[in-house]
């Protein structure tokens, strides 16, 4: 079994469950959210949640970033390539999502917290657009501990390729902190995603101390915006963001940093810091779809990292990986929230 030699990729971050509707701008107004952004639930924004399921026809579905990114790489990936981890509550929604992974052949070694249930997120479509609202309560009691009993760490020792959201610097920088250095004392990949505005500028202490283990640094052009803005950088050119970020310092000098920006429907911009000082860039188009073939775009950026983890994982080429992403990225945003089609779509280039 897989599980005796473990699993090549391991993920880190916060298990949510999703409660999605469709919304309008007089819901955004009620609840002081902007049409596209995600951010931490505040007392005024714990009523959307049962507004969503009450009025809006809410539906439950499997989220969490770098939860849908896990089921994302294992959809490319041979079976048994994957293992998730995070904190979730004792209730009927860490059922959801346990069964979601199991359906997706993502092995999850969850902490489960006594006493807060499990994490949720309201999600408001509106159009092409979607705003998140996130309440982790057990997401949030995830210790590094968890990850240090044998069992765990022993599937940490086995990955070869780690994979951690960003939003988990809001939870514990530690347990982050334990995977980058597995990563960088046994020179394995570590990838790590910026998440969302908010991490750059508010959590920017948290973020500086992780990025110089970071092999692969994704983002979307927001992101990469708020990070040059709150870096005092003064550009806002996505190739020059992107070039910088590749050159920022880096504890493992045996693998190029690559930082890699998505732009929605604009061409993806990939940076790679070369060992002679040369940054090399390169950008590629998406695939496009049908506009009216668009369901909505919750999970787009996890479903890019997805397949472009996959890509990594397999050894496949900078080029390829990308291909992936996108591919996998145009395949999630056809579907009702992050999830992917069944039965499986097959892979083939661009
Ligand atoms: C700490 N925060 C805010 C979060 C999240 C999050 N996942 C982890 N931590 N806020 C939103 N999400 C997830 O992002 C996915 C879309 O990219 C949502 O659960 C959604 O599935």
């Amino acid at each position: 079994m897989a599980a005796a030699q473990g699993y090549p990729l391991l993920c880190l971050e916060n298990p949510l469950l999703d409660i999605q509707g469709v919304g309008d701008d007089d819901l955004l107004k009620q609840y002081d959210i902007k049409a596209n952004d995600a951010i931490l639930a505040e007392d005024k924004h714990m009523g959307l949640y049962e507004d969503l399921l009450q009025n809006r026809d809410a539906k439950l579905i499997a989220g969490g970033a770098a939860q849908n990114t896990a089921r994302g790489a294992q959809y490319i990936l041979p079976e048994n390539s994957v293992v998730y981890i995070g904190c979730v509550g004792k209730d009927k929604y860490a059922d959801i999502l346990t069964d979601a992974c199991k359906k997706a052949g993502v092995y999850t070694e969850y902490r489960v917290d006594d006493v807060q249930p499990t994490g949720k997120c309201g999600v408001v479509i509106t159009g092409h657009n979607r705003s998140m609202v996130t309440h982790l309560a057990a997401a949030n009691e995830y210790k590094p501990e968890h990850l240090q009993q044998p069992n765990v760490w022993s599937l940490v020792e086995k990955a070869q390729v780690y994979y951690v959201g960003g939003y988990h610097l809001t939870v514990s920088v530690p347990a982050i902190l334990l995977l980058a250095e597995e990563a960088v004392s046994k020179n394995k990949t570590f990838i790590f995603s910026l998440s969302a505005p908010f991490i750059p500028q508010f959590f920017k202490d948290q973020l500086d101390s992780v990025v110089p283990y970071t092999d692969y640094l994704i983002g979307n052009e927001t992101e990469a915006l708020t990070y040059a803005e709150n870096h005092g950088w003064g550009i806002t050119d996505i190739t020059e963001i992107a070039k910088k970020l590749a050159t920022l310092p880096k504890k493992n000098a045996q693998r190029p940093r690559v930082a890699i920006v998505t732009q929605g429907t604009l061409p993806t911009v990939t940076a790679v810091a070369k060992a002679d000082g040369s940054v090399e860039v390169k950008e590629y188009p998406v695939h496009e779809i049908a506009k009216e073939k668009i369901n909505d775009t919750n999970g787009a950026g996890d479903a890019f990292a997805g397949g472009f983890t996959a890509g990594i994982v397999q050894g496949k080429t900078l080029d390829e990986s990308v291909d992936l992403g996108q591919w996998l990225a145009s395949l999630s945003i056809q579907e009702l929230g992050p999830s992917y089609p069944f039965p499986k779509q097959t892979y083939a280039r661009k």
